[in-house]
């Protein structure tokens, strides 16, 4: 059995914030895990650290599960962001090892390929929903079959989901928070035109998708969904805060537009309810922020008894350690739907090498032992952490309303 015998965290910056997880074995095979908690990182960091990694040394690094509820039911303290990062870098971390021991990829741990490639979707943005459809348009000749359609609103200066350069959204931008300005009436008067633009632009063979982040009300998301089910959108993502799962219900009952949720969530108990009422279509929990592929594989297999589909959170502030691990899950899990792809920066890129792959809208995390993502230390060492914040959201009148 290989033996843990070290661990540490490294912190890095190549463009943005990573947290990583390095695990060593007596056998000279360590494993990675990605623990970045965007605009919290270094609470993971020190979760790790200080708390985790001294419980770690010397067991068996091919007993996973073990460890996996060691972390879990052992720290008394269950559930949240920040535990539930630790753990899943630890987890993410042992399968890396365990792939590597057994000189496999870890999808063909997993159960082995389900389909040949996963579907991945881009994101489109822009300040008009001209720049957004011609930034589509861009997508769609790279081969995307799915495609995220985010607009300015007219009248609000800056918005969720619209950058300032064309094709890498950021939203982690200053040191302290940006403040942003929000109006549910002009937001809600901006997306049917930009879908109705969207499908003449793009036509009816790509998917389309759209990104709510947590900002109506029941009965808003429900007429919102409404409006947009002439254009058949793969889903409405995020539509209301989701801390009381029974806000869905009301949604649910207006509109046939397909609903998506779970990118916040860290656990099986923050869906479950949306899972057991088949109240959403697709679950967005993601290796990094829910437990790790261990946990992950829990919330698919409850969600594939309800006919929910995965569609797991793939943002840049995700490291190319958890995109390569959501990968090997997507490639092998039965109830897939989509995953969500945001391109790292080449700074990033040349940190993290790895294995995985885009060819015609589809993704492969390649057949390397173990995940196929590597960390040039080094090269990492060279980019200090920069503290950066996400933005804050008010109402007009200054009222502090959901980012
Ligand atoms: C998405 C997300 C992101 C988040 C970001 C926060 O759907 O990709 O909403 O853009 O805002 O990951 O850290
Ligand atoms: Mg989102």
């Amino acid at each position: 059995m290989p033996k843990i015998t070290g661990a540490k965290v490294i912190v890095t910056s190549p463009g943005r914030n990573f947290v990583t997880l390095k695990i060593e074995t007596d056998e000279g095979i360590y494993g990675l895990g990605d623990a970045t908690l965007n605009g919290r990182e270094l609470a993971v960091a020190s979760y790790l650290t200080d708390h985790v990694i001294p419980c770690l040394i010397g067991r068996d690094a091919h007993r996973i599960e073990d460890v996996w509820q060691y972390l879990y039911k052992g720290a008394y303290w269950r559930r949240g962001p920040v535990t539930m990062s630790a753990i899943a870098a630890v987890d993410t971390a042992l399968w890396d090892i365990k792939g590597k021991v057994a000189g496999l990829p870890v999808y063909q741990l997993l159960g082995g390929a389900s389909r040949e490639g996963v579907m991945v979707y881009g994101h489109a943005n822009g300040k008009t929903i001209e720049e957004t459809i011609d930034n589509a348009l861009h997508y769609q000749s790279l081969g995307y079959k799915a495609i995220r359609l985010q607009s300015g609103v007219p009248g609000l200066a800056s918005t969720y989901g619209v950058s300032k350069d064309r094709y890498f959204y950021e939203p982690a931008d200053a040191d302290l928070p940006t403040e942003n300005l929000w109006s549910t009436e002009k937001y809600l008067r901006s997306v049917p035109p930009l879908f109705e633009k969207g499908r003449e632009a793009l036509g009816w063979d790509v998917h389309l998708l759209h990104d709510v982040h947590h900002r109506l009300t029941p009965i808003e998301a429900g007429r919102l969904g409404k409006d947009l089910e002439p254009f058949r959108p793969f889903w409405m993502e995020d539509a209301v805060p989701a801390e009381n799962q029974a806000n869905f219900r009301l949604v649910r009952q207006h509109t046939t537009t397909p609903l998506a949720v779970g990118e916040i969530f860290n656990s099986i108990w923050d869906a479950k309810q949306l899972i057991e009422e088949q109240l959403i279509d697709y679950i967005r929990t993601t290796v990094v922020h829910a437990g790790g592929i261990t946990h992950l594989r829990r919330i698919a297999s409850f969600a594939d008894m309800h006919n929910v589909r995965t569609g797991s959170h793939g943002a840049t502030d995700l490291s190319p350690v958890c995109m390569a691990a959501a990968l090997h899950f997507d490639l092998s899990v039965p109830n897939f739907g989509i995953q969500e792809y945001m391109r790292h920066t080449e700074e990033t890129d040349a940190v993290f090498p790895h294995a995985y792959s885009f060819e015609d809208g589809l993704m492969h995390p390649g057949d390397k032992p173990g995940l196929g993502v590597d960390i040039d230390e080094e090269l990492a060492a060279k980019y200090e952490y920069k503290r950066a914040y996400l933005p804050v959201n008010r109402l007009e009148d200054g009222t502090m309303f959901h980012w």
